[in-house]
């Protein structure tokens, strides 16, 4: 298949999950992408929470799938040669290191320029350049953190909590992507490469923006009508853990279903959007709701509506999730059954679209990931598995000129 990205080689200098992710969306529309690993070792999320002994982690075959493999220690004089090789005949290094580790190296950015001035070198770091953190080393939730997202979730008299999704990593990688191929649409008519970096405190806040809207409001105001804290109780300086409300201008909450005492996902998000107010109350089976001025606008439901809530909870008692969306969804009322993971990696719907499949792999047999969320209509990605570590090392050396007895010296004295 001809794909958008065929003839655009990437050197995939990246690990974890943030660098990953990213160069793992470009492999699957069609980047030739050359994860560069350490050997012996390799990324660290090959043996990170196995579950197979001896058989690469989960957590590296969901990210690193349509790639390929190549092990060079950069460190080594013989390695460098090698890197310098990749980078004057590639378009695109990604690299997630801690900060200064691409440099101390020996790969500048000046450097890669002047061997490659049309190479894009596209980095992930936990703080932006020149930022009082950027020395620090980031993870996941330290992300979530920095970037506004943990003061604002979770429920108000609870600590400051960091989501399940991953904001720092994986949405940080997909920044990341835009950058490159933004970067690559500019080369086609410059010429030149450029260096691209997205952080990913930065990027956790651009996700957060609703609440930096908030917090100018609440200075604005001193409240915020939308969250559970009005009009009965109080707001600091701060934007506060609003729990499950609406970030937007229409009240939701995860409401309990049948079953919830036992099933801990027997629940369904619903939301009151404000002109859905009468197939409400006419699905609820409240048509004198529509007119009564205590219900009949946002503002009169706000000060009670969690006693409405808890209405629609006691109609949602004898009610499955999903029976429950399929009656709403008549009523065209924004809502959704509270999925769990094992519901998801089950559902037909998900399997269909691509958006999760199976793929072989060479040792665990095949495993189920996740394939692009992004739909085409000339495009359907194929997902392959991921690569073993240096599966493609002799292949990728052998494209650089380097014949087999120069491979087994390279692998002998470890360069490989
Ligand atoms: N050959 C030789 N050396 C290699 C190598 C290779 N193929 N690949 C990596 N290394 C070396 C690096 O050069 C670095 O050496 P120095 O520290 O001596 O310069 C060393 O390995 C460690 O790199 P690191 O600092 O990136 O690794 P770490 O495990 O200490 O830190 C992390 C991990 C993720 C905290 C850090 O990389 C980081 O902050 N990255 C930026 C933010 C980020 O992407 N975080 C996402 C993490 S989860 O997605």
């Amino acid at each position: 298949m001809n794909l958008p990205l065929n003839g655009i080689k990437i050197i995939d200098f990246t690990h974890v999950q943030a660098g990953p992710a990213c160069t793992q969306l470009l492999a699957w529309f069609g980047a030739d992408v050359i994860k560069v690993e350490r050997p012996g070792s390799g990324d660290v999320t090959r043996t990170q929470l196995r579950d197979i002994p001896d058989v690469d982690a989960l957590y590296f075959t969901m990210l690193n799938s349509n790639k390929r493999s190549l092990t060079l220690d950069t460190k080594k004089p013989e390695g460098k040669k090698i890197l310098e090789q990749l980078i004057r005949e590639s378009d695109v290094l990604v690299e997630n290191f801690g900060p200064g580790a691409l440099d101390r190296m020996g790969f500048s950015w000046e450097r890669i320029n002047e061997l490659n001035p049309k190479m894009i070198v596209a980095s992930v770091k936990g703080f932006s350049d020149g930022h009082h953190y950027e020395d620090l080393k980031v993870y996941e939730n330290v992300a979530q953190c920095a970037g506004g997202a943990a003061s604002t979730t979770g429920f108000w008299d609870g600590p400051p909590t960091v989501s399940a999704a991953a904001l720092g990593d994986s949405n940080t990688g997909m920044h990341l992507a835009i950058g490159i191929l933004t970067a690559l649409i500019g080369r086609d008519k410059t010429g030149k490469g450029q260096k691209v970096a997205v952080s990913m405190q930065d990027a956790v806040l651009n996700l957060c923006r609703v609440k930096l809207r908030d917090q100018q409001r609440l200075d604005r105001l001193g409240f915020l009508e939308e969250y559970p804290q009005y009009p009965h109780g109080s707001f600091s300086d701060v934007v506060p853990r609003g729990g499950n409300a609406g970030g937007g201008g229409q009240p939701g909450w995860v409401l309990k279903c049948k079953g919830w005492e036992t099933d801990p996902n027997a629940y369904i998000y619903f939301t009151i959007q404000g002109h859905a107010w009468e197939p409400i109350c006419k699905a609820l089976g409240k048509p004198e709701w529509i007119d009564d001025p205590n219900y009949s606008t946002a503002k009169a439901r706000q000060p009670h509506i969690f006693d409405i809530f808890k209405t629609i909870e006691d109609w949602l008692a004898d009610k499955t999730k999903y029976e429950a969306v399929d009656i709403l969804r008549k009523f065209d009322i924004p809502c959704s059954p509270v999925l769990s993971m094992k519901e998801i990696a089950a559902d037909p719907s998900l399997r269909a679209s691509g958006s999760i499949t199976e793929v072989p792999h060479k040792e665990r047999g095949t495993y189920l990931t996740v394939g692009s969320p992004i739909k085409f209509s000339d495009l359907k990605p194929a997902i392959t598995g991921s690569p073993l570590l240096g599966e493609h090392s002799d292949e990728v050396l052998a494209g650089l000129g380097y014949g087999p007895d120069d491979i087994k010296r390279l692998r002998e004295s470890q360069v490989i």
